[in-house]
């Protein structure tokens, strides 16, 4: 059975205490889920056995597929949305999809609000009590049924029993050298540098609530201030719970430091060596951000922005990382599109469904790396490369993005070659490739001259990266894919 089509018997009866009800999703092991749907909807195969199915009386909507009759009600407003939903038992559930009520809340957000559990009745500040809950017993939809499955699947099971070729090394220190010769171009887990930070261990979800309760942070396409955002934290049914993604949490949190570094919060860990678009002060890009969210939060398949790499350090909880190089000749990782240029990625799956529909696939895929980082360790996301990010528990983290040496030929390359790619300069700086060139050049010559050999040397290999260069001649790549370990055009895996 194709995965995504789901046939299961759910219980009927939802006066019983809920069960686990076993689900067939094509994979060999049945993921468990718990049953029922709040509103009794079941999954599409169950139609085929059903004596009778309540969207036969939908008229018109009848004759629309699931899929076609959601997108419509994506353009109806409060009312319309009310008065249909109150005209038949499926129209009803249709109407409840949160999604509409979460798109309708972004739109035009209520002044006062309390968080209420849903989107709907936080909209429209009704409590649950006071919402009309209608079961649905003969109705069959995936549209409906999935987003309820993807958001009570276990997802914690996908980080386990990582195959050990896939392992993302592990290890207690490292100096500067280790990393500029050996590490840029790979991701890893530093077990050790953040323990020392003054905010390890204090950072708690309940201390940060005490201290900025009511200081605004951005989850997504919210300001919401700390205190709404814990509410839905701990007390949302999304698919895709919001993820509070904060750049400007420094100066929201007084976290400024002098320029010795005196009183510093938090620092990026020594091996890192110094981050080359420091040189740029003002005028860098956006580089810092908190990150909190709640188990099963997390970030889908993405590359970092201008080429940058990462360091991402959890001060609670814990993260499982599938991450997969990017060159020319490589594919994208299973189930991620890019477009023709490489500019966007579509990956148009939640965290839940790219894991039941794509994650047995990616583990078995050359250049596949996993692995948990706890809090108080440090992951390292070398440039170029892919990364899906989930929260295997509630977790606060701390990330920054940076330009270490080795990869300035990269992101100079980016810059000079992708204007309409980058992203997290002001407005003011119009031309971010010159910028960096001259600041560069004022600070530290002989690393640009060393960057723009290095880029030189890239233009006229024509983006063959130094594996293909030296295991494949030119014909061969340019008739089929061929696997190498790669980083972006310039082979990771060869330091
Ligand atoms: O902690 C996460 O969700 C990962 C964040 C991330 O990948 C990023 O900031 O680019
Ligand atoms: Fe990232």
């Amino acid at each position: 059975m194709a995965p995504g089509i789901l046939l299961s018997t759910v219980e009927e009866d939802d006066s019983r205490p809920l069960k686990r009800t076993k689900l067939s999703t094509g994979d060999s092991d049945a993921v468990e889920v718990a049953s029922p749907h709040p509103l009794g909807v079941k999954p599409l195969g169950n139609a085929y056995t059903a004596s009778s199915n309540s969207k036969a009386n939908t008229g018109l909507f009848s004759r629309l597929p699931d899929e076609l009759l959601a997108h419509f009600l994506e353009l109806l407003n409060t009312e319309a949305l009310r008065g249909l939903g109150s005209s038949c038992k499926a129209l009803f559930a249709f109407t409840r999809a949160d999604d509409l009520w979460r798109a309708l809340f972004i739109e035009s957000p209520p002044k006062d609000f309390k968080w209420l559990g849903t989107w709907r009745r936080t909209y429209l500040q009704l409590s649950s009590d006071h919402e009309a809950r209608i079961i649905c017993k003969n109705l069959f939809s995936d549209v409906l049924y999935r987003p309820f499955y993807c958001a009570n699947t276990p997802l914690n099971i996908y980080a386990s029993n990582i195959p050990s070729q896939n392992k993302i090394p592990r290890l207690p220190n490292m100096t500067s050298e280790e990393f500029s010769d050996q590490w840029s171009y790979q991701p890893f887990i530093l077990t050790s540098p953040v323990k020392e930070w003054p905010i390890y261990s204090k950072w708690t979800t309940e201390s940060l609530l005490r201290d900025y309760c009511n200081i605004p942070f951005r989850a997504e396409a919210v300001d919401w201030p700390l205190k709404t955002y814990t509410t839905y934290m701990y007390n949302n049914q999304d698919e895709s719970p919001l993820y509070l993604f904060d750049r400007n949490f420094v100066s929201k949190m007084n976290l400024e430091v002098g320029k010795d570094n005196a009183g510093a919060a938090y620092w990026p860990a020594e091996c890192f060596g110094e981050d080359l678009f420091s040189v740029l002060g003002d005028q860098r890009p956006d580089s810092s951000w908190l990150i909190m969210g709640p188990a099963r939060s997390g970030s889908t398949f993405h590359k970092d922005p201008n080429a940058t790499s990462a360091w991402n350090a959890p001060l609670t909880g814990s993260k499982y990382w599938l991450m997969f190089p990017s060159s020319a000749s490589l594919p994208p990782p299973p189930g991620v599109i890019l477009s023709e240029d490489g500019s966007e990625i579509t990956s148009p799956l939640s965290i839940a469904e790219y894991m039941l529909s794509f994650h047995e696939l990616a583990r078995a895929t050359p250049g596949c790396k996993e692995g948990i980082c706890y809090a108080g360790e440090v992951l390292h996301v070398p440039s170029g490369w892919f990364h899906l990010v989930l929260n295997l528990e509630e977790s606060i983290a701390l990330t920054q993005n940076f330009v270490p040496r080795k990869k300035l030929s990269e992101v100079l390359r980016f810059l000079r070659d992708c204007p309409d790619q980058i992203s997290g300069f002001k407005d003011d700086v119009k031309d971010p490739y010159g910028l960096f060139v001259e600041r560069l050049g004022r600070s530290h010559p002989e690393v640009l001259e060393e960057g723009l050999k290095e880029l030189e040397r890239k233009d006229k290999q024509g983006g063959r990266g130094k594996w293909e260069e030296l295991t494949k001649p030119k014909e061969e790549e340019e008739h089929g894919f061929s696997f190498g370990f790669g980083d972006d055009d310039d082979n990771a895996d060869i330091p």
